[in-house]
């Protein structure tokens, strides 16, 4: 048994020295190979006397073991290094003065929140701000998505691994968790807009697995629903440069509003081209509602006290209406020859 210590020794001390994975590969293959070393001093285990047998095949097996994880952790090694001297290598120096022939362009999404976030101050709303990852609680039982609820499967939700403390972490489905965490920090009236990017696990020729709302919360002690379609009305208007732009208020459903409603403007669809503020059809441009009263009572505000209004848009929806760009997908393409012909320019 002298020998498979031998071959134990010499192993771990070629394992040590190995500096490359493959180098590690060839003392493996020489070693736990088909033809390796322990391979082979296993083979002779049947020639031995049945009491000899069981106790050299212990040895055997221990060493093997031994080579095996030795190996193994090697090979940890030598990849996070292989990985980390590739890192070096693969650096780009962002603080270096971009290509001439790379002129880039402000992308339409960034020009589309730009334009609402100049509207929505106009009219004393506030920008709020929240984390993309967000827990179970802010994108869901907050805003009065009951436990098992199919709304919750609906939303085709990216979780991540739990967090040290057992909360279930996921990718914000919807930019409301923002709402949720200024009601819990402040206290009412308020008057504010949040936007960004959401998460949702869908691909299709309308739904991107990442895409940006707009949402808006007002909350005060006589807040209601003339006044929701006032300021929708008015931000419409604003928006498309439409002033006399019609619209109509459809019954619909949200958990976290109580009356929900989706919001029309009124549109021509004549010869197959979409016209704005022109004759007798109607294109969906938004969800609004107002305010459940759990949803003020999760967050800490007394529902006999204040109520309020809220509503939410797509982005990437509403600045295709407005600039005319027809493929939704082509706003994560990242091809420049697109970003030229949708892009705007920074001094505008
Ligand atoms: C929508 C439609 C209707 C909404 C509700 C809230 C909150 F947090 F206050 F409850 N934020 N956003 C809302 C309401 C969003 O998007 C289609």
């Amino acid at each position: 048994m002298q020998e498979a210590q031998k071959i134990q020794t010499e192993a771990l001390a070629q394992i040590e020295a190995a500096n490359d994975l493959s180098a590690l590969e060839n003392i493996r293959v020489a070693v736990l190979g088909k033809k390796g070393a322990i391979t082979e001093g296993m083979k002779t285990l049947g020639s031995l006397a049945p009491d000899q047998r069981k106790e050299a095949g212990a040895t055997w097996n221990a060493v093997k073991d031994a080579v095996a994880s030795a190996i193994e952790s090697r090979e940890v090694v030598l990849k996070r290094a292989a990985l980390a001297e590739k890192l070096k290598t693969e650096t780009i120096d962002i603080s270096l003065p971009v290509k001439p022939e790379t002129k880039g362009a402000v992308h339409p999404i960034s020009q589309a929140m730009e334009e609402l976030l100049a509207i929505f101050s106009d009219m004393g709303f506030a920008l709020a701000e929240g984390p993309d990852i967000e827990d179970d609680f802010h994108n869901f039982t907050a805003l009065n998505f009951p436990p098992g609820h199919p709304a919750r499967e609906m939303h085709d939700t990216f979780y991540l691994p739990d967090a040290a403390d057992a909360t279930k972490r996921l990718l914000r489905t919807h930019t409301s968790t923002v709402q949720i965490r200024a009601m819990q920090e402040q206290k009412p009236p308020l008057k504010l807009i949040c936007m960004g990017r959401t998460y949702r696990s869908d691909y299709d020729m309308t739904h991107t697995p990442m895409f940006h709302q707009m949402e808006g919360l007002v909350i005060d002690t006589e807040t209601n629903m003339g006044h929701l379609k006032g300021c929708l009305m008015d931000f419409v208007r604003s928006y498309f440069n439409i002033p006399d732009l019609k619209v109509r208020f459809r019954p619909s459903f949200f958990p976290f509003t109580e009356p929900s409603a989706e919001m029309d403007i009124g549109c021509s669809r004549k010869g197959g081209e979409l016209k704005l503020g022109q004759g007798d059809d109607w294109l969906e441009i938004l969800g609004c509602g107002m305010v459940h009263p759990n949803v003020l009572k999760n967050c800490g505000i007394d529902p006999e006290k204040y109520q309020g209004f809220a509503f939410g848009m797509g982005v990437e929806r509403v600045a295709m209406l407005k600039y005319g760009i027809p493929d939704l997908r082509t706003f994560f393409e990242s091809d420049l020859r697109w970003l030229k012909h949708y892009g705007f320019s920074v001094f505008n």
